[in-house]
């Protein structure tokens, strides 16, 4: 190799990487490239072919130096199209951007969805009774669904008739949570006693949509443990939260249903907001309306949880966000909380 040559290709990779380092688009980056090393008539390929003409040593010489020049050429050509792809994409993204808090004449401002505004307001209720808000993953274990709740094998819910199962670990292990109660576990699992905690949350069963159910939907449960936690403390406190979500007015009252986690378990009901009880259409005539179900959490979960049922006691209950709502609204059909028609969205 002469030092003619070798000069040739340092001179060559000089301008062809000031070249394509100074590419301002992607046009001009690819106009560059062409220039430098992948058009047959660039000095690049002239050398190449010239190759083909001299002594085998000189042509192994100088041929494995322009092999790796093309190396480092296409390395910076990379470089920069990256670059220039990134740039041209905060630019698109800047300008599409739309500003959605601006408040223009004649035009919304956006706010918070009215499921998180009554979220937001249950979970004010329950931190000024001193509770906590915990939350959770939304993909969990069965055991946590099922198991520690002490839900039988056979119990329907099990079903991927009606709950969603991931295909993710051992077959039918892992699910989307159709209730929050897997949090609670979580929190009888970590053992920090006692407990005040709320937990809000994104649920999903497979139900069609109609006017009172969803696919995805909001629960808000509440479980509190304690040394010497009695039934009486659950119907205090389900007493004070309705009255302040729905006023100082409204009364409450169980109903003894079952649950496999509660022992003994109940629903609760509040007097109807609208009627006060006289009985209307909201409440279909009964003059109360269901809101959730309650209990004294079974022993059985303690029991999963490694929690000792003969030092500690306690309660939970839940109930619909969704439900408490359209209830609060006097809306008819949960359907349009996923809508997201702005003329129902704005008048909240
Ligand atoms: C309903 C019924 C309820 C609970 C949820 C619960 C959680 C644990 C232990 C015991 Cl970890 N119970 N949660 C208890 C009773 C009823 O919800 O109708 N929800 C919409």
């Amino acid at each position: 190799m002469t030092t003619d040559q070798a000069e040739e290709i340092a001179l060559l990779e000089a301008e062809a990487t000031a070249a394509l380092e100074g590419a301002l688009d992607l046009a001009a980056l690819e106009e560059s490239e062409r220039a430098a090393f992948r058009s047959k008539r660039s000095r690049f390929a002239e050398m190449y072919q010239a190759l083909g003409s001299k002594e085998p040593e000189e042509r192994r010489v100088v041929g494995r130096l322009l092999n790796e020049l093309r190396g480092r050429l296409e390395a910076v050509a990379e470089a920069r199209r990256a670059e220039l792809t990134a740039a041209a994409r905060a630019e698109r993204l800047g300008a599409d951007r739309l500003d959605l808090t601006e408040v223009l004449p004649g035009r919304l401002a956006g706010h918070l969805h009215l499921v998180t505004q009554v979220r937001e307001a249950l979970e004010d209720v329950f931190i000024g009774m001193g509770y906590e808000i915990a939350e959770g993953p939304e993909v969990e274990t069965g055991w946590r669904n099922f198991e520690a709740l002490n839900i039988p094998e056979d119990h329907p819910a099990r079903s991927p008739l009606d709950t969603f199962y991931v295909d993710f670990g051992k077959p039918w292990s892992v699910l989307l949570r159709p209730h929050t109660s897997p949090v609670q576990i979580r929190l009888l699992e970590r053992g920090t006693l006692p407990i005040y905690a709320v937990v809000p949350g994104r649920t999903y069963r497979k139900d069609t949509p109609d006017s009172t159910h969803l696919p995805v939907f909001h629960q808000i449960e509440a479980l509190v443990v304690d040394r010497g936690v009695t039934f009486a403390d659950l119907k205090g406190t389900i007493d004070t939260f309705v009255r302040a979500i729905f006023g100082e007015g409204t009364r409450t009252r169980l109903r003894p249903a079952y649950f496999p986690f509660t022992e003994p378990s109940a629903e609760f009901e509040m007097s109807c907001v609208i009627c006060g009880g006289e009985g209307c259409r909201t409440c279909s005539g009964v003059g109360w309306i269901e809101l959730g179900g309650c209990g004294m959490v079974h022993p059985a979960v303690f029991e999963a949880t490694g929690v000792d049922p003969e030092q500690w006691s306690g309660f939970a209950f839940g109930f619909g966000i969704d439900r408490i709502a359209i209830m609060r609204h006097g809306i008819a059909d949960l359907r349009v909380m996923i809508e997201n028609d702005v003329r129902f969205l704005g008048q909240f």
